[in-house]
């Protein structure tokens, strides 16, 4: 039988200048059958794959990925046997054509695209036979990566056992300046993986060892792939148009139990899995549509946008949480169900207390506001007020003495900006006063409380709850709240711990009062007492200025006359 070997060349390109190689589709010592791509190549117009033109057996790989090609190069040598030897490829037709037709990434000029359909890879014949010699392991060592600074392992493309063609991409490294995939300087098999992600690297740095035929030398440096490296600028270019794919990919990994396939097992370029990286893309979740399995760009960008669309992830986003979603249940498994549309204000109600739950580290501080002298004064009072129709609450005093101790303790009546660094101090006191009506919860807001009387605020709250039970509360009517109080006190309770109305840092929750012993030095005497829960954001206002505040409230209302001071 005559073995011979023969020179794969580029084919015609249909006038492209140069292409770039993107990934190398075969190694040394593959057999591989006609029509079998070998390479791929991508200009900025099209991604192409040049098939085999015929059976034989891979014996040298002369390019690398990143390399830039033109029609004529020398790509591989193959060892052809009888017969195959003949066939000139480059003269006959295709008969696979269809099925090697290139990859557009963008809608690609004919031309461009149908060359290597029309023409599989040229030939040439040449008599050298294929050498062979006893295996060695050897140590690959990192390159040069042009900075004596360690930097970041963030991907380990191969593992043990695996057979790495020369070229092939064995890991990529991350600096602050630039990702760079780093190749196998020789072909060969991984035996042992001398890294893991997230190491820190620099030059000289065992990577892996790998069983060579015939290799001399010890400890081979891999050089780092050209092409692969990107310039310091463009990773920060990108990083931020992508910033929000990459959360929303990312959460979505997090948020959907899926099964990734590994690194080795995914077929794209280098193009595509820096854009993957980019974007925090998983490429082993990625589907492929690209011919033989190749994930393309396109595909990774629909990965993101079904991503962005999934309404779990986008909760998950939203929440912040990167929890997993609550999964859904089907609960007439258990017995008859009916489903009922939430109202506007709950479903607007719910994904601003579930932003503030999450945003903000509350905590609650109970305490108890003697309040019997203040019951006899409002009883008596409101007698005198029943022609005038206005209702003396218990609430009415609530506000008024809030307001009071918010000008004591102005950070109680601030917001936390943004960054998180400053505070900003409210020189207005607006209130809050949650409001349950039918169709949810509302919150309108007593403006100026500090500056009106108890009897103006019985006034103001009664006009806003009418208005809220009416659904006729302006957006007006429920803006610039800079505290907010909740009272269950006409239901009942003894505690609860109400949710930051962020961008307030504090909320007051009232409960039913009651009559208690309570101790005076000399008797335990009968007095009306009512239940106070403060909730704070922690991070503006520590636990004992909210012991300080619920005692000064407590003082106001044990003592209402401290009110008029
Ligand atoms: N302890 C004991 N009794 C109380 C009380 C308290 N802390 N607060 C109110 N009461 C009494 C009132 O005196 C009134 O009794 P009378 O009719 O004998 O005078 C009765 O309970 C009903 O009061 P009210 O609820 O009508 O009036 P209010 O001023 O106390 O409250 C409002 C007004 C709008 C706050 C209230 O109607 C409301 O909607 N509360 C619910 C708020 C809410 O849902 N908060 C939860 C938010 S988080 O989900």
């Amino acid at each position: 039988m005559t073995v011979a070997v023969k020179d794969v060349l580029v084919p015609d390109l249909g006038g492209t200048a140069a292409v770039d190689v993107i990934e190398i589709s075969v190694k040394p010592g593959d057999r591989v059958s006609k029509e079998q791509t070998l390479l791929v190549l991508e200009s900025d117009k099209a991604t192409v794959e040049v098939p085999s033109p015929f059976e034989g057996v891979v014996q040298q790989i002369v390019v690398s990925v990143g390399q830039q090609v033109k029609q004529g190069d020398k790509v591989m040598a193959m060892e052809t046997g009888e017969g195959a030897a003949a066939v000139p490829a480059a003269t006959k037709p295709a008969p696979a054509a269809e099925k090697a037709a290139p990859i557009a990434t963008k809608p690609a000029p004919e031309k461009a695209a149908a060359a290597p359909a029309e023409k599989p890879a040229a030939v040439e014949s040449s008599a050298s036979a294929a050498s062979s010699g006893a295996a060695t392991s050897i140590t690959v060592t990192i390159p040069d990566i042009g900075t004596a600074d360690a930097v970041d392992v963030i991907e380990i493309s191969v593992k043990e056992g695996d057979v790495l063609a020369k070229e092939q991409t064995m890991l990529v490294l991350e600096s602050d300046k630039a990702t760079m995939e780093v190749p196998c300087p020789q072909a060969g098999t991984v035996q042992k993986l001398l890294l893991k992600v997230g190491d820190k690297v620099t030059q000289g740095a065992p990577v892996l060892e790998l069983l060579v035929q015939g290799a001399a030398d010890a400890a081979v440096a891999a050089k780092p792939a050209a092409a692969a490296s990107v310039p310091a600028a463009e990773p920060s270019a990108p990083a931020t148009t992508a910033a929000p794919a990459k959360a929303a990919a990312s959460a979505a990994s997090v948020a959907t139990p899926a099964v990734s396939a590994p690194a080795s097992k995914v077929h794209a370029g280098p193009a595509v899995r820096l854009l993957a990286r980019e974007l925090g893309v998983d490429l082993g979740l990625v589907k492929s549509t690209g011919p033989r399995n190749r994930i393309l760009k396109e595909d990774v960008h629909a990965f993101v946008k079904q991503r962005l669309s999934d309404k779990s992830v986008a909760t998950a986003m939203a929440s912040g949480s990167g929890l997993p979603p609550l999964p859904e249940i089907d609960f007439s498994q258990f017995g008859p169900v009916e489903m009922v549309e939430l109202s506007r204000i709950n479903k607007l109600s719910a994904a601003n207390l579930h932003r503030a739950w999450v945003h903000i580290p509350h905590v609650t501080q109970f305490d108890e506001a003697d309040i019997t002298d203040l019951e006899t004064f409002r009883k008596s009072e409101s007698a005198a007020l029943k022609d005038q129709e206005v209702k003396l609450t218990i609430l009415a005093f609530m506000v008024k003495a809030c307001a009071k101790s918010l000008l004591a303790f102005p950070r109680f009546n601030s917001s936390l900006h943004v960054g998180g660094e400053q505070l900003v101090f409210k020189k207005y006191v607006h209130i809050g006063i949650a409001v349950d009506t039918p169709n949810g919860l509302v919150v309108p807001v007593i403006r100026d409380a500090d500056k009106k009387s108890v009897l103006d605020i019985a006034k103001d709250m009664q006009v806003l709850s009418q208005k809220a039970r009416a659904k006729k509360l302006s957006p007006g009517d429920m803006q610039g709240a800079t505290f907010s109080i909740s009272s269950l006190g006409g239901i009942g309770g003894t505690a609860f711990t109400p949710i930051v109305n962020w961008p307030e840092v504090a909320i007051l929750g009232v409960s039913k009062s009651q009559f208690k012993p309570v101790y005076n030095g000399k008797d335990f005497v009968a007095r009306l007492m009512l239940p106070l829960s403060l909730s704070y954001d922690h991070r503006v206002i520590d636990g004992a200025q909210a012991a300080r505040f619920t005692a000064y409230l407590s003082q106001q209302l044990a003592d209402i006359r401290r009110l008029l001071l």
